[in-house]
């Protein structure tokens, strides 16, 4: 086997995993949001149609090496989170990059339209799906960890004050 190929075993809970360099523009809100949340994560370029067998790799070790939740991130032909949700148990989470030509409609189609027996939780198209993979992910991790589901509260009350302090236009 190719060394691109093995995976070590990781402290990381969730894999925020990348189609390209260029999707981490996208993906690093999935990333900011399991680092404010203190959820170990990692974040690796894993292509579907450039690196095939490393995305098997990937996939297929991914629970033995300790992650519970993989956060999958592609544009345009976004066959990433399909394929690793057919290559592991694990909780896959999509998200639709933006892609130039289509706009993501093309990303969103390809990751949301998954055959029955293996399912792919789809986000909406870009950042804003990119932050609730993270947000998911953590209320997934959340049900067997009540520190991190006090981190949770926490986090939407900040929200939900955000908003309120600024509520009046
Ligand atoms: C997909 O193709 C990637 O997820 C990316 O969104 C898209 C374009 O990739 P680049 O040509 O920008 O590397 O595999």
């Amino acid at each position: 086997m190719n060394n691109e190929n093995l995976f070590e075993p990781t402290d990381a809970l969730v894999g925020v995993i990348m189609g390209s360099r260029n999707d981490w523009v996208t993906m690093a809100a999935a990333a900011d949001v399991l680092d404010e949340l203190k959820i170990p994560n990692e974040r690796l370029v894993v292509s579907a149609h450039r690196t095939p067998a490393r995305m098997v790799a990937y996939a297929t070790s991914a629970a033995e090496r300790g992650l519970k939740v993989i956060i999958a991130g592609a544009g345009g032909a976004a066959h990433l989170p399909g394929m690793v949700a057919s290559e592991t148990n694990l909780p896959v989470i999509g998200v639709p990059v933006q892609s130039r030509a289509l706009q993501g409609l093309d990303s969103l189609l390809s990751i949301v339209q998954m055959p029955g027996g293996i399912p792919v939780a789809t986000m909406s198209i870009g950042k804003s799906g990119a932050k609730n993979a993270g947000i998911m992910a953590a209320r997934i991790l959340a049900l067997s960890d009540p520190s991190l589901a006090k981190r949770l509260d926490d986090f939407v009350a900040k929200q939900t004050a955000a908003v309120l302090e600024s509520a009046e236009l």
